[in-house]
């Protein structure tokens, strides 16, 4: 078997608007998380509707208090549980943590000039708790929560002004934390904007005059933008720090070798691989800009913007990791039930309950491609399987399809280290069962720690080990050699 590196970071990630809860605590402004409704039984197709939304939903939602239905509002209650939850972390072993900032809990509507001291203060005791229990922070600067106003009243990252307020923000955490945070990443999947536009964006299709594709792609060119002065902030702020991208990384196969289905597959992974290039080597590729034009989608270049972009590409490139997609020509190929991200079903992968398509081999592969792609440190960021597990009587949680999942992952890692691969480390998604993303579903569990609560918020909030934790433990003592 082969080994992992002894530097080799291992730990889990969690986000900021999925597990804090306290939305209306201590001078934290609403964010765009606080607007996404459960959805009992969610699929990608709805997904994509769902987050669609629109000014009239945004007052609703704003008119009540409500976080039965509203569950991002209440997360898991880390904001307050922080303390005993990163102690179980350590007892995992963990060396990394990736959590995120919440940008309205240091600028509660995004235009103001001066952080909140409250929203300053709970991420430093948070990453002095980590530093306290020996585990190195990875902290993401936008994990789908931007201020919800930056949304209503700017069209979130459609608009140019953005820009400069985020980097206000950003700055403050450098400084802020700089002493205690060496490793960052500036948005969460970066290529998400595409397809959860208000999620990711704080986009608003009613506000978009020229239509939804072409304020995307004008909100991704604002965030490269963003990211890219942020990186450069960061290298004279924080010596040593290290900046990061971060991809949904979707490899995709051809479902047959004919050279239709194949051509149409290498155009899904270039488009997919387009929002790292950016980031990494510091312009727009060349076959995405053709394919922009073809389109009529006018990028908003501004002077001094090429710059920026090549002066300020990041030190390692990160990715989340869930499925693999396949790709065919034929508009009868079978689709996969309900999952319009990976869309044809691969014959030879199975699924989760949610039909997402388990594939390890696809994570030895997408760490070889990007690695020989991009030539710089991989970081597995996310990487998880959500199940509704089951509580037995006497409170266990017994969960080998978890293992099993892990297992096969690891062994993956290690092959494509084994091949070359530079990878500093792995956080899962998610240590703690948390407030889906997607659907705001309690019941889609990642957790090698269970949470007693379920979808509309009924529970003690009381953490349990599942039997994975112990699995887990034995792993990261042994560094990925006892799987
Ligand atoms: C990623 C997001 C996470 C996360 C994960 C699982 O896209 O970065 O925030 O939640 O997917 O998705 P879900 O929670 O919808 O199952």
């Amino acid at each position: 078997m082969p080994s992992f590196p002894d530097a080799f970071l291992w730990g889990g990630a969690i986000a900021a608007n999925q597990c804090e809860g306290a939305w209306d605590v201590d001078g934290r402004g609403p964010s765009v998380a606080d607007v996404a409704m459960y959805r009992p039984a969610l699929s990608n197709t709805e997904y994509a509707a769902h987050h669609a939304v629109t000014l009239a939903g945004i007052a609703e939602a704003m008119a009540t208090s409500d976080t039965t239905y509203y569950p991002k509002r209440r997360g898991i209650d880390f904001y307050h549980r922080w303390p005993a939850d990163l102690d179980l972390f350590a007892e995992l072993g963990f060396t990394v943590l990736r959590v995120s900032i919440a940008w309205s809990r240091l600028y509660p509507t995004g235009f103001e000039r001066e952080p909140n001291p409250a929203g300053v203060r709970f991420y430093r005791h948070l990453f002095e708790g980590m530093r306290d229990r020996g585990i190195k922070p990875l902290v993401t600067l936008s994990h789908y929560e931007m201020p919800l106003e930056l949304a209503t009243r700017l069209n979130g990252w459609a608009d140019r002004q953005v820009i400069e307020l985020f980097v206000r923000f950003a700055k403050t955490c450098f400084s802020e934390y700089g002493d205690l945070v060496e490793l960052w990443l500036s948005f969460n999947e970066i290529d998400s904007v595409m397809r959860h536009p208000f999620t990711s964006g704080g986009l608003i299709a009613e506000l978009c005059p020229d239509g939804l594709e072409a304020a995307c792609y004008r909100a991704a060119h604002h965030q490269f933008v963003a990211s890219a002065l942020a990186t450069g902030a960061l290298r004279e702020l924080v010596p040593g720090g290290q900046m990061g991208c971060m991809l949904t990384k979707l490899t995709t196969y051809p479902r047959t070798c004919h050279p239709d289905d194949v051509a149409a597959t290498l155009a899904k992974n270039l488009h997919n691989h387009f929002f790292a290039d950016v980031q990494a080597f510091g312009e727009y590729p060349a076959i995405e800009l053709a394919s922009l034009k073809r389109r009529g989608i006018q990028i908003p270049w501004q002077d001094g913007d090429r710059e920026v972009l090549k002066d300020n590409t990041v030190d390692f490139v990160s990715f989340s990791y869930y499925q693999s997609a396949t790709e065919s020509v034929d508009p009868d190929a079978e689709r996969t039930p309900g999952n319009t991200i990976v869309g044809v079903k691969n014959p030879y992968l199975p699924s989760s309950e949610w039909g997402w398509q388990i594939d390890p081999v696809g994570l030895r592969i997408s760490l070889i491609e990007l690695y020989d792609r991009y030539r710089k440190p991989l970081f597995i960021v996310e990487n998880g399987l959500g199940y509704a597990d089951v509580v037995q009587p006497d409170g266990t949680i017994h969960d080998p399809y978890r293992v099993d999942y892990f297992r096969a992952h690891f062994e993956q890692m290690a092959l494509a280290i084994e091949a070359g691969v530079d990878l500093m480390g792995y956080t899962c998604w998610a240590p703690i069962d948390l407030v889906s993303a997607s659907s705001s579903q309690m019941s889609k569990r990642y957790g090698f720690i269970y949470v007693d609560q379920d979808d509309l918020g009924n529970g003690t909030l009381e953490r349990s080990r599942k039997d994975s934790f112990t699995w887990l433990q034995g792993v990261i003592a042994s560094n990925g050699r006892d799987l």
